[in-house]
């Protein structure tokens, strides 16, 4: 049987710097106020924003903050294209330009708090992959609409059932790679987008016998600005799971 990616063990990283990415599509509510208490959490962090040129400015914010250009980095992508392509884009980005041996995801609209990241920079010392869980204790999700959470709730089972990856929430977007997690998945293969980006990276770490640690955190649905969840993309997720699975290689 394969030993659950818990109880794997890899060598022990000190991280020294680590980036966190946040992919943005009309976030001006929220960047202008996340980017300094992320900032603030910890000096080894710094903030690269991946924006899909949001007609709203979001990135107009960004390039005004104090500390742009230094701890604050900014990635402008021409139009929307989805979560994942703006992931990948930015991993390919730091993984050619910059020396982060560290490099998180975080979604701009505080449904992640800032205040989590310490824990994850204390997990990833011991783990090649960190995942922010909703379902590990019971469920840690505020005022979602009761759909929402079965929707999240039911493709996590489903994700479980039909791959075998024995994580409570493989569909989250509070993530912690190392560097050397990223430089082992295949960027130009990896073409799912919304929920199905997350399920199918996590996948891939687990399929080559990387370490994975879930570790709690509580999501508080968006305040501010508008849902880009969609049918789309909850129908790729369908269809992406059995595409994985049937895949031999990755
Ligand atoms: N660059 C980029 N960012 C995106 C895109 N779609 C979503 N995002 C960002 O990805 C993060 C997660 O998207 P959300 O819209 O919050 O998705 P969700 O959490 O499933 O749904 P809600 O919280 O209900 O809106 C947010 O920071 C979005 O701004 C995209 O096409 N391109
Ligand atoms: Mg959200």
């Amino acid at each position: 049987m394969r030993a659950h990616p818990h109880d794997r063990t890899c060598p022990p990283l000190e991280p020294t710097a680590a980036v966190v990415v946040v992919p943005t599509y009309n976030e001006a509510e929220n960047i202008g106020r996340l980017v300094p208490l992320i900032l603030a959490r910890d000096p080894r962090l710094s903030v690269l924003v991946v924006d899909d040129g949001s007609p709203d400015g979001t990135a107009a914010i960004v390039k005004a903050l104090p500390g742009f250009g230094d701890r604050i980095m900014l990635l402008e992508r021409t139009k929307k294209e989805g979560l994942g392509a703006a992931y990948i884009a930015a991993f390919k980005w730091i993984l050619a330009n910059t020396k982060f041996d560290v490099v998180f995801e975080m979604d701009a609209d505080f449904s992640h708090d800032p205040s989590a990241l310490d824990e994850f920079i204390v997990a990833i010392r011991d783990h090649d992959l960190v995942l922010g869980s909703r379902y590990l204790y019971g469920i840690t999700v505020v005022n979602w609409p009761l759909r929402r959470l079965v929707l999240s709730v039911g493709a996590n089972r489903y994700a479980g059932f039909v791959t075998g990856l024995p994580i409570k929430d493989c569909t989250g977007g509070f993530k912690c790679f190392r560097r050397s997690t990223l430089e082992r998945l295949p960027l130009d293969r990896i073409r799912s987008d919304g929920y199905s980006f997350q399920i199918e990276t996590t996948y891939i770490c687990w399929k080559k016998g990387l370490s994975i640690r879930e570790i709690p955190i509580m999501f508080v649905d968006r305040q501010v600005g508008i849902s880009k969840m969609s049918k789309r993309i909850i129908l790729e997720a369908m269809w992406m799971i059995w595409a994985m699975r049937l895949r031999r290689t990755h």
